[in-house]
């Protein structure tokens, strides 16, 4: 079945003509154009539309040690393109297609815009392109899918380059049950066509011969690897369309460099899921205790354990008994016995749970019903210590995402193994004592273990609704 419309080709070609005339000047500047940008297909019953924003982050100080800054950095006019998924319209590891050599290398849509036509009704729904853009600019326009045709491609030229593009390549709009995704945020890194061989951001070098496939800048092994890594751009994919008659994704599915933002109650824009980067930062050094139990010679954290919640339960808590879980991970550093105690939950009030390393970074989901943060990790070696968070709201008491928290961590002491000593050994203690702050024990070595251990930075990276998330920028401070 042909799901084009003649209008939808004649509209190709009717956007792709003042394309080509305008890539004459795309040596010299960019184009960003109004009246292409607001090029869109007129939605069709079934089709699902969704806003596109593609915003440039290549500037002179992101990409500080890399070839020479050009003096016109600028985006040749993306290339869309919907399709089934069995169709590539360009794929890591594979052969450009002549088109897509000739987007990456001169910015001129002419050859893809054939090689899309023939496969339109094909595996291919439709295809637009938006105007070029400066690299201080973007290009935002909309697209439309429909089911059996929910993925998303694009290229765009980084201009003046040999053959480097930016791009996504069979972005699945859809969940694995096919429901549509309501918001998408992905970042675009630099590829190398594989068709032209050179160093700098120039237009043109030699043909690369025999031709390479298509590969990420960061694959190259020469000096450029490095200085190519950073960022180029960044893709907002939202939908437009969002009503009742569309089924919208409830999963939170994992994707190389983007965040996938759904809502997991479809009927009230509230209840959303918040995305929040965690970064733990080790404190614990020789100089930063200096006075307390000597200093391990194999100082570290073990993983650790996070989970996002209700608040309905404390799976630990200063001045509650440790569970066997959380005695197992403050004594020996093992994870999974604590984390099958929150798993035990799953239906009871947590959200998501994981592993991590310690110090490390994560990415964990909260959400509207669920905005407590918890987590534990064992000060290694020690007999029962370790550094956490118990039920920290992400929200502040007017219901609002925290963006950015920032905490020093404490030591706690399990109460569990009694010693005094930066070791695995000590005796158990009997009878078993509360959860306490390490500061909290009589005797000398309070004060010496009174200082943080780690830092623990949380940050808010998307959330649905904006509106939900607090304009107040001062320092969250650290619950103990
Ligand atoms: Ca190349
Ligand atoms: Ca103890």
């Amino acid at each position: 079945m042909i799901y084009f419309s003649q209008r939808k080709l004649f509209m190709l070609w009717a956007v792709s003509l003042p394309i080509l005339l305008s890539l004459l000047g795309c040596g010299t500047s960019s184009s960003s154009d109004e009246n292409l940008n607001s090029n869109r297909f007129i939605g069709e019953e079934g089709e699902v539309r969704y806003r596109v924003k593609i915003e440039s982050l290549w500037t002179s100080s992101s990409h500080p040690t890399g070839p020479s800054f050009p003096s016109n950095p600028h985006f040749s006019p993306p290339v869309s393109v919907i399709h089934d998924g069995t169709k590539f319209f360009w794929k890591r590891g594979e052969n450009a297609t002549k088109g897509v050599e000739s987007l990456a290398e001169t910015g001129a849509v002419g050859t893809i815009f054939s090689e899309i036509s023939s496969n339109l009704g094909k595996g291919v729904l439709n295809a637009e392109s938006a105007g070029g853009f400066n690299a201080s600019g973007g290009a935002s326009f909309e697209i439309s899918a429909k089911n059996g045709f929910s993925h998303y491609s694009f290229a765009s030229m980084i201009a003046p380059s040999p053959d480097w593009f930016i791009g996504i390549s069979n972005l699945n709009l859809q969940d694995d049950q096919g429901k549509w995704h309501s918001k998408i945020v992905c970042s675009l890194i630099g590829y190398d066509a594989g068709t032209e061989t050179a160093d700098a951001f120039t237009t043109g070098g030699s043909p690369t011969s025999p031709i390479e496939t298509i590969h990420r800048l960061t694959d190259d092994s020469a000096t450029k690897t490095q200085e190519l890594s950073q960022f180029f751009g960044k893709i907002t994919i939202e939908l437009a369309n969002d009503s009742d008659a569309i089924e919208t994704s409830t999963a939170s599915p994992s994707i190389t460099n983007c965040v996938i933002t759904n809502k997991v109650a479809a009927n009230t824009n509230t209840k959303v899921v918040a995305k929040y980067s965690i970064t733990f930062t080790n404190l614990w050094t020789s100089t930063s205790h200096p006075d307390g139990p000597a200093f391990p010679s194999d100082d570290h954290f073990s993983g650790a354990v996070s989970a996002t919640h209700n608040g309905k339960h404390d799976f630990w808590k200063r001045g509650q008994e440790a569970t066997s879980g959380l005695e197992s991970l403050a004594e020996v550093g093992a994870t999974s016995g604590f984390l099958n105690e929150i798993n035990a939950k799953k239906n009871d009030g947590v959200f998501e749970s994981k592993t991590s390393g310690f110090p490390a970074s994560l990415s964990i989901d909260a959400h509207s019903d669920h905005t407590y943060y918890t987590f534990a990790s064992m000060i290694a070696p020690s007999p029962d210590w370790f550094v956490g968070f118990s039920k920290f709201n992400l929200q502040n008491p007017q219901g609002k995402w925290y963006k950015k928290i920032e905490c020093n961590l404490i030591g706690y002491d399990a109460g569990t193994e009694s010693a005094d000593t930066f070791t695995f050994s000590g005796t158990a203690t009997n009878p078993k004592e509360m959860i306490h702050r390490l500061v909290d024990d009589d005797g000398a070595k309070t004060k010496k273990l009174s200082q943080p251990f780690a830092k623990v930075t949380i940050t808010l990276d998307s959330t649905l609704d904006d509106s939900l998330v607090t304009t107040d920028t001062s320092t969250i401070n650290c619950p103990s």
